[in-house]
Protein backbone atom coordinates (compact mmCIF):
# COMPACT_ATOMS: atom_id res chain seq x y z
CA UNK A 1 0.00 0.00 0.00
CA UNK A 2 1.60 3.54 -1.16
CA UNK A 3 1.01 5.92 1.12
CA UNK A 4 1.27 9.72 0.69
CA UNK A 5 1.69 12.52 3.51
CA UNK A 6 1.33 15.92 1.77
CA UNK A 7 2.62 18.99 3.79
CA UNK A 8 0.02 21.45 2.72
CA UNK A 9 1.07 24.95 0.83
CA UNK A 10 0.45 26.85 3.62
CA UNK A 11 2.79 29.96 3.39
CA UNK A 12 3.41 32.39 6.15
CA UNK A 13 5.44 35.45 6.57
CA UNK A 14 6.67 34.03 9.52
CA UNK A 15 7.98 31.06 7.87
CA UNK A 16 9.40 32.91 4.67
CA UNK A 17 10.96 36.23 6.36
CA UNK A 18 10.84 35.22 10.05
CA UNK A 19 12.54 32.03 11.97
CA UNK A 20 12.42 29.92 8.27
CA UNK A 21 10.88 27.07 7.17
CA UNK A 22 10.36 24.39 9.62
CA UNK A 23 9.76 20.14 9.40
CA UNK A 24 6.09 19.01 9.54
CA UNK A 25 6.99 16.88 12.17
CA UNK A 26 3.35 16.20 12.61
CA UNK A 27 3.52 14.18 9.56
CA UNK A 28 6.95 12.52 10.36
CA UNK A 29 5.51 11.46 13.49
CA UNK A 30 2.74 9.48 11.05
CA UNK A 31 5.54 8.55 8.65
CA UNK A 32 7.56 6.62 11.44
CA UNK A 33 5.16 4.02 12.64
CA UNK A 34 3.66 3.02 8.78
CA UNK A 35 7.17 2.79 7.15
CA UNK A 36 7.83 0.77 10.49
CA UNK A 37 4.58 -1.38 9.43
CA UNK A 38 5.63 -1.91 6.11
CA UNK A 39 3.92 0.36 3.79
CA UNK A 40 5.63 2.67 1.15
CA UNK A 41 5.74 6.48 2.70
CA UNK A 42 6.46 9.19 1.19
CA UNK A 43 6.79 13.46 2.41
CA UNK A 44 5.78 15.88 -0.05
CA UNK A 45 6.70 19.22 1.76
CA UNK A 46 4.11 21.42 -0.90
CA UNK A 47 4.60 24.59 1.82
CA UNK A 48 8.38 24.43 1.35
CA UNK A 49 7.93 24.41 -2.28
CA UNK A 50 5.31 27.02 -2.59
CA UNK A 51 3.74 24.14 -4.87
CA UNK A 52 0.47 24.76 -6.70
CA UNK A 53 -2.33 22.80 -6.32
CA UNK A 54 -1.92 21.65 -10.19
CA UNK A 55 1.60 20.64 -9.55
CA UNK A 56 0.76 18.57 -6.47
CA UNK A 57 -1.95 16.57 -8.33
CA UNK A 58 0.98 15.71 -10.66
CA UNK A 59 2.81 14.56 -7.79
CA UNK A 60 0.06 12.47 -6.32
CA UNK A 61 -0.33 11.28 -9.90
CA UNK A 62 3.16 10.13 -10.20
CA UNK A 63 3.70 8.57 -7.56
CA UNK A 64 0.08 6.92 -7.45
CA UNK A 65 -0.87 6.13 -3.52
CA UNK A 66 -3.95 4.31 -2.86
CA UNK A 67 -3.91 7.16 0.40
CA UNK A 68 -3.33 10.61 0.97
CA UNK A 69 -2.87 11.97 4.20
CA UNK A 70 -2.61 15.49 5.03
CA UNK A 71 -2.87 18.18 8.54
CA UNK A 72 -0.51 21.21 9.82
CA UNK A 73 0.58 22.69 12.58
CA UNK A 74 -0.77 26.16 12.31
CA UNK A 75 -4.22 24.32 11.92
CA UNK A 76 -6.90 26.25 11.94
CA UNK A 77 -5.84 29.12 9.42
CA UNK A 78 -4.25 26.34 7.14
CA UNK A 79 -8.04 24.75 6.82
CA UNK A 80 -8.99 26.22 4.00
CA UNK A 81 -5.39 25.68 1.86
CA UNK A 82 -6.05 22.26 2.68
CA UNK A 83 -9.45 21.63 1.59
CA UNK A 84 -8.48 23.06 -1.71
CA UNK A 85 -5.62 20.75 -2.06
CA UNK A 86 -7.65 17.88 -1.24
CA UNK A 87 -10.24 19.09 -3.38
CA UNK A 88 -8.35 19.56 -6.44
CA UNK A 89 -6.76 15.67 -5.57
CA UNK A 90 -10.02 14.38 -5.49
CA UNK A 91 -11.18 15.92 -8.81
CA UNK A 92 -8.35 14.35 -10.81
CA UNK A 93 -7.75 11.24 -8.43
CA UNK A 94 -11.24 10.33 -7.05
CA UNK A 95 -10.45 6.36 -5.77
CA UNK A 96 -7.59 8.29 -3.53
CA UNK A 97 -8.44 8.12 0.10
CA UNK A 98 -8.26 11.33 1.50
CA UNK A 99 -7.74 11.45 5.05
CA UNK A 100 -6.95 14.81 7.07
CA UNK A 101 -5.89 15.29 10.94
CA UNK A 102 -4.63 17.76 13.45
CA UNK A 103 -6.33 20.25 16.27
CA UNK A 104 -8.61 22.01 13.74
CA UNK A 105 -10.45 19.03 12.00
CA UNK A 106 -10.33 16.94 15.64
CA UNK A 107 -12.92 19.64 16.75
CA UNK A 108 -14.35 20.66 13.75
CA UNK A 109 -14.87 17.23 12.07
CA UNK A 110 -18.85 16.77 11.78
CA UNK A 111 -19.07 20.35 9.90
CA UNK A 112 -16.05 19.55 7.75
CA UNK A 113 -16.86 15.61 6.59
CA UNK A 114 -20.60 17.23 5.76
CA UNK A 115 -19.19 19.96 3.69
CA UNK A 116 -16.37 18.84 2.49
CA UNK A 117 -16.78 15.51 0.54
CA UNK A 118 -13.24 15.57 -0.94
CA UNK A 119 -12.50 14.55 2.71
CA UNK A 120 -12.93 10.63 3.46
CA UNK A 121 -11.95 10.56 7.03
CA UNK A 122 -10.52 13.22 9.31
CA UNK A 123 -8.18 11.64 12.49
CA UNK A 124 -9.09 12.98 15.78
CA UNK A 125 -6.45 13.88 18.07
CA UNK A 126 -3.38 12.56 18.02
CA UNK A 127 -2.47 10.34 15.12
CA UNK A 128 0.12 7.67 15.48
CA UNK A 129 -1.51 4.66 16.64
CA UNK A 130 -5.05 5.74 15.20
CA UNK A 131 -3.01 5.78 11.42
CA UNK A 132 -1.47 2.32 11.68
CA UNK A 133 -5.16 0.97 12.93
CA UNK A 134 -6.36 3.12 10.36
CA UNK A 135 -4.81 2.03 7.30
CA UNK A 136 -4.44 -1.54 8.22
CA UNK A 137 -8.19 -1.47 8.69
CA UNK A 138 -8.78 0.01 4.94
CA UNK A 139 -5.77 -2.52 3.29
CA UNK A 140 -8.05 -5.54 4.91
CA UNK A 141 -11.09 -3.71 4.12
CA UNK A 142 -12.44 -4.30 7.26
CA UNK A 143 -15.34 -2.17 8.61
CA UNK A 144 -14.48 1.13 9.88
CA UNK A 145 -16.43 1.72 12.84
CA UNK A 146 -14.09 -0.11 14.75
CA UNK A 147 -11.22 1.81 14.20
CA UNK A 148 -11.41 4.25 17.59
CA UNK A 149 -11.05 8.00 17.12
CA UNK A 150 -11.70 8.55 13.88
CA UNK A 151 -14.98 10.08 11.84
CA UNK A 152 -15.99 9.41 8.45
CA UNK A 153 -19.01 9.76 5.46
CA UNK A 154 -21.09 6.86 5.25
CA UNK A 155 -23.81 7.27 2.87
CA UNK A 156 -23.44 11.16 3.53
CA UNK A 157 -24.22 10.35 6.95
CA UNK A 158 -21.40 11.62 9.48
CA UNK A 159 -20.05 8.26 11.84
CA UNK A 160 -17.70 9.09 14.68
CA UNK A 161 -16.03 6.19 16.60
CA UNK A 162 -15.53 6.09 20.04
CA UNK A 163 -12.23 8.19 21.32
CA UNK A 164 -8.70 6.80 21.34
CA UNK A 165 -6.92 6.86 24.92
CA UNK A 166 -4.05 9.24 25.12
CA UNK A 167 -0.72 7.20 24.56
CA UNK A 168 0.59 6.02 27.38
CA UNK A 169 4.33 5.12 25.87
CA UNK A 170 5.55 8.49 23.98
CA UNK A 171 8.57 6.68 23.06
CA UNK A 172 6.94 3.81 21.39
CA UNK A 173 6.60 4.89 17.86
CA UNK A 174 9.79 6.83 16.06
CA UNK A 175 9.65 9.80 13.80
CA UNK A 176 10.13 9.08 10.51
CA UNK A 177 13.30 11.28 9.84
CA UNK A 178 14.03 9.60 6.67
CA UNK A 179 11.49 10.99 5.02
CA UNK A 180 13.03 14.91 4.92
CA UNK A 181 14.74 14.78 1.48
CA UNK A 182 16.74 18.16 1.87
CA UNK A 183 17.84 19.26 5.70
CA UNK A 184 18.85 22.09 3.90
CA UNK A 185 15.48 23.22 3.53
CA UNK A 186 15.09 23.80 7.55
CA UNK A 187 16.75 25.98 8.57
CA UNK A 188 15.88 28.32 12.22
CA UNK A 189 17.50 31.51 13.50
CA UNK A 190 20.19 31.76 11.20
CA UNK A 191 21.82 28.64 13.52
CA UNK A 192 21.57 26.27 10.09
CA UNK A 193 19.76 23.09 9.98
CA UNK A 194 17.10 23.04 12.30
CA UNK A 195 14.43 19.77 13.53
CA UNK A 196 11.15 20.13 16.02
CA UNK A 197 11.10 18.03 18.28
CA UNK A 198 8.60 16.53 21.32
CA UNK A 199 9.68 16.20 24.55
CA UNK A 200 6.21 15.46 26.73
CA UNK A 201 2.41 16.57 24.92
CA UNK A 202 -0.07 18.38 26.79
CA UNK A 203 0.07 20.93 29.56
CA UNK A 204 -1.94 20.35 33.18
CA UNK A 205 -3.13 24.18 33.20
CA UNK A 206 -6.14 25.56 32.16
CA UNK A 207 -5.28 28.95 30.83
CA UNK A 208 -9.08 29.61 29.34
CA UNK A 209 -7.82 30.75 25.34
CA UNK A 210 -6.09 27.99 24.46
CA UNK A 211 -7.25 24.14 23.69
CA UNK A 212 -4.06 22.49 23.48
CA UNK A 213 -4.97 20.76 27.05
CA UNK A 214 -8.04 19.59 25.58
CA UNK A 215 -6.08 18.35 22.40
CA UNK A 216 -3.54 16.08 24.05
CA UNK A 217 -6.04 15.16 26.82
CA UNK A 218 -3.23 14.25 29.48
CA UNK A 219 0.50 15.97 30.03
CA UNK A 220 3.27 12.94 29.07
CA UNK A 221 6.63 13.02 28.36
CA UNK A 222 9.47 10.89 26.63
CA UNK A 223 12.07 9.14 27.78
CA UNK A 224 14.61 12.29 29.09
CA UNK A 225 17.95 10.15 27.79
CA UNK A 226 15.98 8.87 24.67
CA UNK A 227 15.00 12.22 23.78
CA UNK A 228 18.96 13.12 23.87
CA UNK A 229 19.89 10.11 22.33
CA UNK A 230 17.66 11.70 19.35
CA UNK A 231 19.13 14.93 19.81
CA UNK A 232 22.74 13.76 19.22
CA UNK A 233 22.07 11.27 16.31
CA UNK A 234 20.47 14.27 14.60
CA UNK A 235 23.05 16.06 15.21
CA UNK A 236 25.97 13.62 14.40
CA UNK A 237 24.18 12.23 11.21
CA UNK A 238 22.13 15.30 9.86
CA UNK A 239 24.32 18.08 11.00
CA UNK A 240 21.21 19.13 13.02
CA UNK A 241 21.84 22.14 15.11
CA UNK A 242 18.74 23.93 16.20
CA UNK A 243 15.84 22.14 17.40
CA UNK A 244 12.20 23.65 18.47
CA UNK A 245 11.13 21.90 21.48
CA UNK A 246 6.93 21.47 20.59
CA UNK A 247 5.62 21.21 23.51
CA UNK A 248 3.29 22.75 25.12
CA UNK A 249 5.05 23.00 28.56
CA UNK A 250 8.56 20.83 28.88
CA UNK A 251 8.89 22.15 32.25
CA UNK A 252 5.71 20.45 33.82
CA UNK A 253 7.85 18.49 35.95
CA UNK A 254 11.01 19.58 37.51
CA UNK A 255 12.36 16.37 38.26
CA UNK A 256 11.92 15.20 34.64
CA UNK A 257 12.73 18.26 33.16
CA UNK A 258 16.11 18.46 34.93
CA UNK A 259 16.85 14.95 34.02
CA UNK A 260 16.71 16.10 30.47
CA UNK A 261 18.42 19.10 31.12
CA UNK A 262 21.48 17.67 32.60
CA UNK A 263 21.83 15.07 30.27
CA UNK A 264 22.08 17.61 27.24
CA UNK A 265 24.51 19.44 29.44
CA UNK A 266 26.40 15.72 30.17
CA UNK A 267 26.87 15.18 26.86
CA UNK A 268 27.89 18.63 25.60
CA UNK A 269 25.99 18.22 22.10
CA UNK A 270 26.70 21.62 20.04
CA UNK A 271 22.74 22.67 19.33
CA UNK A 272 20.49 25.40 20.49
CA UNK A 273 17.04 25.39 21.32
CA UNK A 274 14.15 27.30 21.19
CA UNK A 275 11.00 26.27 23.72
CA UNK A 276 8.26 27.78 25.48
CA UNK A 277 8.41 27.62 28.78
CA UNK A 278 5.93 29.08 31.62
CA UNK A 279 7.31 32.21 33.51
CA UNK A 280 6.06 30.64 37.12
CA UNK A 281 8.71 27.51 35.81
CA UNK A 282 11.37 30.32 34.89
CA UNK A 283 11.01 31.49 38.59
CA UNK A 284 10.73 27.86 40.07
CA UNK A 285 13.83 26.89 38.27
CA UNK A 286 15.98 29.80 39.59
CA UNK A 287 18.43 27.57 40.78
CA UNK A 288 19.28 25.28 37.52
CA UNK A 289 18.67 27.87 34.90
CA UNK A 290 22.61 27.44 34.21
CA UNK A 291 21.46 24.13 33.26
CA UNK A 292 19.54 25.57 30.74
CA UNK A 293 22.20 27.72 29.28
CA UNK A 294 24.71 24.79 29.45
CA UNK A 295 22.20 22.41 27.56
CA UNK A 296 21.46 24.94 24.87
CA UNK A 297 18.09 26.69 25.60
CA UNK A 298 18.58 29.69 23.83
CA UNK A 299 15.38 31.39 22.75
CA UNK A 300 12.32 31.18 25.44
CA UNK A 301 9.03 32.28 24.36
CA UNK A 302 6.90 33.43 27.78
CA UNK A 303 3.33 32.99 28.13
CA UNK A 304 3.31 36.46 29.44
CA UNK A 305 -0.23 37.28 27.82
CA UNK A 306 -0.89 40.31 29.48
CA UNK A 307 0.65 42.73 31.73
CA UNK A 308 -2.96 43.56 34.22
CA UNK A 309 -3.15 41.60 36.63
CA UNK A 310 -7.20 41.35 36.65
CA UNK A 311 -6.48 39.52 33.03
CA UNK A 312 -4.45 37.24 34.01
CA UNK A 313 -6.31 36.23 36.84
CA UNK A 314 -9.70 36.10 34.47
CA UNK A 315 -8.05 34.13 31.54
CA UNK A 316 -6.97 31.75 34.16
CA UNK A 317 -2.94 32.19 33.57
CA UNK A 318 -1.85 31.29 37.48
CA UNK A 319 1.24 33.43 36.94
CA UNK A 320 1.31 36.95 38.42
CA UNK A 321 2.99 39.99 36.83
CA UNK A 322 6.11 39.70 39.63
CA UNK A 323 6.88 36.27 38.43
CA UNK A 324 6.86 37.35 34.80
CA UNK A 325 9.22 40.48 35.52
CA UNK A 326 11.44 37.78 37.48
CA UNK A 327 11.53 35.72 34.92
CA UNK A 328 12.62 37.97 32.20
CA UNK A 329 15.21 39.37 34.55
CA UNK A 330 16.66 35.90 35.42
CA UNK A 331 16.82 35.01 32.06
CA UNK A 332 18.67 37.87 30.59
CA UNK A 333 20.72 36.97 33.89
CA UNK A 334 22.15 33.86 32.26
CA UNK A 335 21.93 35.12 28.43
CA UNK A 336 18.94 33.30 27.96
CA UNK A 337 16.35 35.26 25.38
CA UNK A 338 13.13 35.85 26.44
CA UNK A 339 10.41 35.92 23.85
CA UNK A 340 7.48 37.96 25.53
CA UNK A 341 4.43 37.10 24.17
CA UNK A 342 1.79 39.63 24.26
CA UNK A 343 -2.17 38.98 23.47
CA UNK A 344 -4.21 42.11 21.96
CA UNK A 345 -7.93 41.99 22.60
CA UNK A 346 -7.94 40.24 25.69
CA UNK A 347 -10.18 43.24 27.00
CA UNK A 348 -11.74 45.96 25.73
CA UNK A 349 -8.59 47.74 24.08
CA UNK A 350 -8.30 51.72 23.96
CA UNK A 351 -5.37 53.69 23.19
CA UNK A 352 -4.96 54.37 26.46
CA UNK A 353 -4.36 50.29 27.13
CA UNK A 354 -1.95 50.34 24.35
CA UNK A 355 0.14 52.92 26.19
CA UNK A 356 0.23 50.94 29.49
CA UNK A 357 1.17 47.77 27.55
CA UNK A 358 3.99 50.03 25.89
CA UNK A 359 5.01 50.95 28.94
CA UNK A 360 5.19 47.82 30.90
CA UNK A 361 6.15 45.43 28.51
CA UNK A 362 9.59 48.21 27.91
CA UNK A 363 9.91 47.72 31.84
CA UNK A 364 9.93 43.80 31.34
CA UNK A 365 12.33 44.19 29.44
CA UNK A 366 12.09 40.97 27.19
CA UNK A 367 14.65 40.72 24.10
CA UNK A 368 12.00 40.18 21.92
CA UNK A 369 7.73 41.04 22.10
CA UNK A 370 5.77 38.72 20.08
CA UNK A 371 2.24 40.78 19.80
CA UNK A 372 -1.02 38.22 18.74
CA UNK A 373 -4.41 38.70 18.32
CA UNK A 374 -7.03 36.71 21.04
CA UNK A 375 -8.36 33.68 18.88
CA UNK A 376 -11.31 32.43 20.12
CA UNK A 377 -11.10 28.79 18.64
CA UNK A 378 -14.42 27.13 19.52
CA UNK A 379 -12.90 24.26 21.82
CA UNK A 380 -11.29 26.65 24.32
CA UNK A 381 -13.21 27.91 27.44
CA UNK A 382 -12.99 31.47 25.99
CA UNK A 383 -14.00 30.69 22.59
CA UNK A 384 -17.48 29.55 24.39
CA UNK A 385 -17.38 32.76 26.53
CA UNK A 386 -17.43 34.85 23.29
CA UNK A 387 -19.22 32.52 21.03
CA UNK A 388 -22.17 35.52 20.30
CA UNK A 389 -19.35 38.53 20.26
CA UNK A 390 -19.14 39.97 16.52
CA UNK A 391 -15.91 39.06 14.35
CA UNK A 392 -14.28 41.34 11.85
CA UNK A 393 -12.34 38.32 10.10
CA UNK A 394 -14.42 35.59 9.28
CA UNK A 395 -12.14 34.40 7.38
CA UNK A 396 -10.39 31.23 8.53
CA UNK A 397 -6.54 31.63 7.28
CA UNK A 398 -6.74 34.61 8.98
CA UNK A 399 -7.28 32.74 12.28
CA UNK A 400 -3.32 32.95 12.86
CA UNK A 401 -2.95 35.07 15.58
CA UNK A 402 -1.43 38.03 13.55
CA UNK A 403 -5.03 39.19 12.38
CA UNK A 404 -7.75 40.71 14.47
CA UNK A 405 -10.71 38.86 14.73
CA UNK A 406 -12.90 39.68 17.08
CA UNK A 407 -14.68 43.27 17.10
CA UNK A 408 -13.42 45.63 19.53
CA UNK A 409 -15.86 48.17 20.88
CA UNK A 410 -13.37 51.05 21.55
CA UNK A 411 -11.16 50.65 18.32
CA UNK A 412 -11.66 50.15 14.52
CA UNK A 413 -9.54 47.31 13.07
CA UNK A 414 -7.81 49.45 11.27
CA UNK A 415 -6.47 52.11 14.67
CA UNK A 416 -5.94 48.53 16.35
CA UNK A 417 -3.89 47.48 13.74
CA UNK A 418 -1.62 50.62 13.68
CA UNK A 419 -1.63 50.42 17.55
CA UNK A 420 -0.04 46.73 17.68
CA UNK A 421 2.32 48.09 14.89
CA UNK A 422 3.39 50.81 17.02
CA UNK A 423 3.50 48.79 20.32
CA UNK A 424 5.82 46.21 18.53
CA UNK A 425 8.01 48.99 17.46
CA UNK A 426 8.05 51.07 20.74
CA UNK A 427 8.89 47.87 22.41
CA UNK A 428 11.46 46.04 19.64
CA UNK A 429 13.22 48.84 18.44
CA UNK A 430 13.76 51.95 20.67
CA UNK A 431 16.65 53.59 20.78
CA UNK A 432 18.04 52.08 24.00
CA UNK A 433 17.28 48.20 23.18
CA UNK A 434 19.51 48.54 20.12
CA UNK A 435 21.75 50.16 21.57
CA UNK A 436 21.45 47.22 24.41
CA UNK A 437 22.08 44.54 21.57
CA UNK A 438 24.80 46.83 19.94
CA UNK A 439 26.95 47.00 23.54
CA UNK A 440 26.15 43.03 24.06
CA UNK A 441 29.82 41.88 24.48
CA UNK A 442 29.14 38.46 23.65
CA UNK A 443 29.66 37.91 19.89
CA UNK A 444 27.67 34.67 19.68
CA UNK A 445 24.71 36.40 21.26
CA UNK A 446 25.14 39.58 19.53
CA UNK A 447 24.94 38.03 16.58
CA UNK A 448 21.47 36.20 17.10
CA UNK A 449 19.95 39.39 18.95
CA UNK A 450 21.16 40.93 15.29
CA UNK A 451 19.63 38.35 12.96
CA UNK A 452 16.57 38.21 15.29
CA UNK A 453 16.00 41.65 15.15
CA UNK A 454 16.63 41.93 11.32
CA UNK A 455 14.07 38.95 10.84
CA UNK A 456 11.29 40.04 12.84
CA UNK A 457 11.77 43.45 11.19
CA UNK A 458 11.02 41.97 7.62
CA UNK A 459 7.88 40.22 9.37
CA UNK A 460 6.84 43.75 10.74
CA UNK A 461 7.61 45.44 7.64
CA UNK A 462 5.88 42.72 5.22
CA UNK A 463 2.44 43.04 7.66
CA UNK A 464 1.77 46.30 6.82
CA UNK A 465 2.38 46.09 3.52
CA UNK A 466 -0.30 43.47 3.11
CA UNK A 467 -2.14 45.42 5.45
CA UNK A 468 -1.94 48.52 3.00
CA UNK A 469 -2.31 46.62 -0.07
CA UNK A 470 -5.96 45.17 1.62
CA UNK A 471 -6.84 48.12 2.66
CA UNK A 472 -6.59 50.18 -0.72
CA UNK A 473 -8.46 47.07 -2.65
CA UNK A 474 -11.30 47.80 0.36
CA UNK A 475 -11.06 51.89 -0.66
CA UNK A 476 -11.10 50.86 -4.63
CA UNK A 477 -14.47 48.83 -4.43
CA UNK A 478 -16.35 51.58 -2.38
CA UNK A 479 -15.18 53.71 -4.27
CA UNK A 480 -16.17 51.82 -7.23
CA UNK A 481 -19.40 51.30 -5.26
CA UNK A 482 -19.98 55.22 -4.49
CA UNK A 483 -19.86 56.16 -7.82
CA UNK A 484 -22.51 53.52 -9.30
CA UNK A 485 -24.43 55.18 -6.09
CA UNK A 486 -24.12 58.48 -7.28
CA UNK A 487 -24.92 57.46 -11.04
CA UNK A 488 -28.14 55.64 -9.62
CA UNK A 489 -29.41 58.62 -7.50
CA UNK A 490 -29.15 60.87 -10.19
CA UNK A 491 -30.93 58.94 -12.84
CA UNK A 492 -33.81 58.54 -10.46
CA UNK A 493 -35.95 61.53 -10.07
CA UNK A 494 -38.40 61.46 -7.53
CA UNK A 495 -37.42 61.32 -3.70
CA UNK A 496 -39.36 58.28 -2.87
CA UNK A 497 -36.94 56.35 -5.80
CA UNK A 498 -33.82 58.19 -4.49
CA UNK A 499 -34.96 56.68 -0.82
CA UNK A 500 -35.43 53.22 -2.59
CA UNK A 501 -32.06 53.31 -4.03
CA UNK A 502 -29.85 54.54 -0.62
CA UNK A 503 -32.27 51.52 1.34
CA UNK A 504 -30.96 49.02 -1.15
CA UNK A 505 -27.89 50.44 -1.40
CA UNK A 506 -27.96 50.20 2.40
CA UNK A 507 -28.66 46.71 2.62
CA UNK A 508 -26.62 45.46 -0.35
CA UNK A 509 -23.55 46.83 1.22
CA UNK A 510 -24.47 45.01 4.70
CA UNK A 511 -24.96 41.98 3.89
CA UNK A 512 -21.98 41.72 1.46
CA UNK A 513 -19.68 42.53 4.20
C1 LIG B 1 6.70 24.37 16.55
C2 LIG B 1 5.54 25.27 16.28
C3 LIG B 1 5.66 26.16 15.26
C4 LIG B 1 6.92 26.28 14.40
C5 LIG B 1 6.98 25.20 13.34
C6 LIG B 1 5.65 24.77 12.75
C7 LIG B 1 5.79 23.55 11.85
N1 LIG B 1 5.95 23.76 10.57
O1 LIG B 1 5.76 22.44 12.29
C8 LIG B 1 6.78 27.72 13.83
C9 LIG B 1 7.47 28.67 14.75
C10 LIG B 1 7.31 27.94 12.41
C11 LIG B 1 5.26 27.88 13.93
C12 LIG B 1 4.57 28.72 13.14
C13 LIG B 1 3.20 28.84 13.22
N2 LIG B 1 2.38 28.38 14.14
CO1 LIG B 1 2.96 27.19 15.49
N3 LIG B 1 3.37 26.00 16.81
C14 LIG B 1 4.36 25.20 17.05
C15 LIG B 1 4.13 24.33 18.27
C16 LIG B 1 4.98 24.88 19.42
C17 LIG B 1 4.41 22.85 18.06
C18 LIG B 1 3.81 22.26 16.79
C19 LIG B 1 4.19 20.81 16.70
O2 LIG B 1 5.12 20.44 16.04
N4 LIG B 1 3.50 19.98 17.47
C20 LIG B 1 3.81 18.58 17.58
C21 LIG B 1 3.16 17.78 16.48
C22 LIG B 1 3.52 16.34 16.60
O3 LIG B 1 1.77 17.93 16.65
P1 LIG B 1 0.77 18.12 15.43
O4 LIG B 1 1.41 18.83 14.32
O5 LIG B 1 -0.49 18.66 15.97
O6 LIG B 1 0.55 16.60 14.94
C23 LIG B 1 -0.07 15.58 15.68
C24 LIG B 1 -1.60 15.59 15.62
O7 LIG B 1 -2.17 16.84 15.43
C25 LIG B 1 -1.95 14.64 14.51
N5 LIG B 1 -1.92 15.13 13.14
C26 LIG B 1 -1.44 16.26 12.63
N6 LIG B 1 -1.59 16.27 11.28
C27 LIG B 1 -2.18 15.12 10.94
C28 LIG B 1 -2.55 14.60 9.69
C29 LIG B 1 -3.14 13.35 9.63
C30 LIG B 1 -3.53 12.80 8.32
C31 LIG B 1 -3.35 12.61 10.81
C32 LIG B 1 -3.94 11.26 10.74
C33 LIG B 1 -2.99 13.11 12.07
C34 LIG B 1 -2.39 14.37 12.11
O8 LIG B 1 -0.95 13.66 14.64
C35 LIG B 1 0.31 14.28 15.01
C36 LIG B 1 1.06 13.33 15.91
O9 LIG B 1 0.29 12.98 17.02
C37 LIG B 1 2.58 24.52 18.52
C38 LIG B 1 2.18 24.58 19.98
C39 LIG B 1 2.17 23.22 20.56
N7 LIG B 1 2.88 23.08 21.58
O10 LIG B 1 1.57 22.31 20.00
C40 LIG B 1 2.27 25.80 17.81
C41 LIG B 1 0.97 25.91 17.02
C42 LIG B 1 0.80 24.63 16.26
N8 LIG B 1 1.20 27.00 16.09
C43 LIG B 1 0.14 27.64 15.85
C44 LIG B 1 0.08 28.69 14.90
C45 LIG B 1 -1.22 29.47 14.82
C46 LIG B 1 1.16 28.97 14.07
C47 LIG B 1 1.21 30.03 12.96
C48 LIG B 1 -0.01 30.07 12.06
C49 LIG B 1 1.51 31.37 13.60
C50 LIG B 1 1.74 32.47 12.55
N9 LIG B 1 0.86 33.37 12.47
O11 LIG B 1 2.69 32.51 11.82
C51 LIG B 1 2.47 29.61 12.19
C52 LIG B 1 2.22 28.66 11.01
C53 LIG B 1 3.43 28.70 10.11
C54 LIG B 1 3.93 27.36 9.70
N10 LIG B 1 4.44 27.35 8.51
O12 LIG B 1 3.86 26.39 10.41
C55 LIG B 1 -1.02 27.21 16.73
C56 LIG B 1 -2.11 26.49 15.93
C57 LIG B 1 -3.46 26.80 16.52
C58 LIG B 1 -4.54 26.22 15.71
N11 LIG B 1 -5.38 25.43 16.31
O13 LIG B 1 -4.67 26.48 14.57
C59 LIG B 1 -0.32 26.32 17.82
C60 LIG B 1 -1.11 25.11 18.33
C61 LIG B 1 0.03 27.26 19.00
C62 LIG B 1 -1.12 27.43 19.96
N12 LIG B 1 -0.91 27.17 21.22
O14 LIG B 1 -2.20 27.83 19.62
N13 LIG B 1 4.73 27.08 14.84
Amino acid sequence: MKILLINPPYITLTARFGTGHQIPLGLLMLGGPLLDAGYQVRLFDAERWRISNQAIVDKVKNFDPQIVMTGHAGSTSAHPVCVKMLSAIKRSCPDVITVYGGVYPSFHAEEILEKEHAIDIIVKGEGEAVSIDLIDTIESERPLHKVLGIAYRDRNKVIFTPPRPPISNLDAFRIGWELIESWDDYQCFGLGRAAIIQFSRGCPHNCTYCGQREFWVEWRHRNPVKVVDEIEWLHRVYNVRFFTLADENPASNKSVWSSFLEEMAARDIPVHFFASIRTTDIVRDRDILHLYKKAGIQYVLLGIESTEPEVLKEIKKGSTIQQDLEACRLLKKHGIFSIVAHVVGLKDETLRTFWTSIRQLIYYNGDFVNATYITPHSWTSFGRQVKDHPVVQSDLSMWDYRHQILAQPNLSPQKIFIAVKMLELCVQARPGKLWDILKTKDRFLRRQLLWSFFHTGLVWFGEILIWAIRSSKQILIHHEFSKKLVGELKANHSIMEKCQVLLHSYFYERNSR
